[in-house]
């Protein structure tokens, strides 16, 4: 469990950790791979959401993903970038969470995800909690915590 003292001091921050959806670059279900690739290529990111026409998130999109989709035995095919669908090769396996989320399974999840999505409970996204926002508010923990509480050391339990 979470202290709660570092608990309350993470949560002071955390309307910050969320990057709202309208913030966060995505494909959506039907789009073709060409595109994917153009968005991934312009922004910069390596994986980015897939939402489908209600803004429900269905899926996570990758450089990796495309380029194997398009790969063959001897050769890289480019021509099948424009016929196969986002929907046919993105991984269904992410991490997602509804809001309102919990903070600590957040922490949980980030240390093998480079970002969680959050969804509400329709399933209609709200956006990403990411590696960076969450490691600015630990960081702040780590540099303010003994401004703001006196903290000793317990004395050691003798065995
Ligand atoms: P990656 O694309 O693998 O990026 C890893 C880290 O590299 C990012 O960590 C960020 O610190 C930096 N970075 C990469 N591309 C950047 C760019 N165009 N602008 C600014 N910084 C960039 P985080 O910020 O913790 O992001 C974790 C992951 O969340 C990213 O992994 C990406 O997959 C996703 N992501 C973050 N912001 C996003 C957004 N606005 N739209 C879509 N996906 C986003």
């Amino acid at each position: 469990m979470i202290g709660k003292e570092i608990g309350e001091m993470l949560l002071e921050n955390k309307e910050h950790f969320l990057i709202p959806a309208d913030r966060v670059a995505h494909v959506q279900l039907n789009n073709r791979l060409n595109h994917a690739l153009l968005v991934l290529t312009k922004i910069g990111y390596s994986v980015i959401p897939v939402l489908d026409y209600d803004y429900k998130i269905r899926g996570l999109i990758s450089m990796p993903l495309i380029i194997e989709a398009i790969t063959g035995l001897e050769d890289i095919d480019f021509d099948k970038l424009g016929d196969i669908l986002v929907s046919d090769v993105m991984t269904t396996d992410f991490a997602v969470i509804n809001d309102p989320y919990d903070l600590e399974e957040v922490l949980h999840l980030l240390v093998n995800n480079a970002f969680i999505c959050v969804a509400s409970e329709d399933g209609s996204f709200t956006g990403i909690i990411t590696r960076s926002e969450i490691l600015k508010g630990t960081n702040r923990i780590a540099h303010e915590f003994e401004n703001k509480y006196d903290v000793t050391r317990k004395t050691e339990r003798l065995h």
